[in-house]
């Protein structure tokens, strides 16, 4: 692995993107290695998994918009599916995902937060869709996570207008659950993950399937899925 770092503390992995010299751009190199090491998880002996980008100032600066640029229309569609699919994998990877979004999640950095659980965030963290601004959509999930979490009006308004916003209105808007100082966000992560770790796992992983699943259908069938997976 060239661009991804994994580290296993007792029951909590730890996956960091790391490319630094380009803010932990996403390039098709660090899509396929992010799917490799979520495959690569060993699930009998980790209970909740921390996602994060190496540095101070990223967490992730968006798709790699060099690569972007010399794509056909054909290789882009297939660069959009790619991120698809690998960010579906970490929304529905049987474990919890927390994202310590540690500065830029702009475009694709911010929706591969989306897909993770839970977000908490370092108070430098700067979120925002800037692809309008650059002639594309939100093509990795961000029209419809976005607008899952913060609500349709306050996702529009991001999207449309391609503005950054910052920690605390992240916070405000309920986009992160919680803001630390920098060097305190990955212990926070870190404690968290572990807090969950310490309940039983399979409950845990159960009440990840039907909050997601449930979210999907009307709530006479939510609560149809929340009974199955209840004794199992
Ligand atoms: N891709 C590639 N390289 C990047 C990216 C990126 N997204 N972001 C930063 N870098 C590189 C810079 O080119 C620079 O490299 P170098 O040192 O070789 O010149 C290095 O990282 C440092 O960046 P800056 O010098 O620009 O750092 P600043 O602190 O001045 O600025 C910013 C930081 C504000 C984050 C700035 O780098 C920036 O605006 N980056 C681009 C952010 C952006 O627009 N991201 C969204 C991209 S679009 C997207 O994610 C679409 C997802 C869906 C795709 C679907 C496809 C079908």
């Amino acid at each position: 692995m060239e661009f991804i770092t994994y580290e296993q503390d007792g029951f909590v992995g730890v996956v960091t993107i790391n490319r630094p010299q380009a803010l932990n751009a996403l390039n098709s190199q660090v899509l396929e290695e992010i799917e490799a090491t979520f495959d690569a998880i060993d699930l009998d002996n980790t209970r909740a998994v921390v996602l994060t980008g190496a540095g101070e100032k990223s967490f992730v600066a968006g798709a790699d918009i060099g690569e972007m640029s010399t794509l056909t229309k054909a290789e882009g569609e297939a660069f959009g599916k790619k991120g698809n699919d690998v960010f579906r994998k970490i929304e529905t990877f049987p474990i919890p995902v927390i994202a310590a979004v540690n500065g830029f999640a702009l475009g694709g950095g911010c929706e591969i937060s989306m897909s993770c659980d839970i977000r908490i965030c370092s108070d430098n963290a700067v979120f925002g869709q800037p692809e309008v601004g650059l002639g594309i959509t939100p093509g990795f999930g961000g029209t419809q996570r976005l607008a899952r979490l913060v609500g349709a009006g306050m996702a529009k308004q991001m999207i449309y207008s391609a503005r950054n916003i910052k920690a605390d209105e992240a916070y405000r808007i309920g986009l992160v659950n919680a803001v630390y100082p920098l060097e305190e966000l990955l212990p926070a992560a870190e404690k968290l993950a572990n807090t969950i770790a310490k309940n039983a796992p399979i409950a845990v992983r159960n009440c990840k399937k039907a909050i997601n699943d449930g979210l999907q259908v009307n709530i006479d069938e939510a609560i149809v899925i929340e009974e199955k997976l209840f004794l199992k």
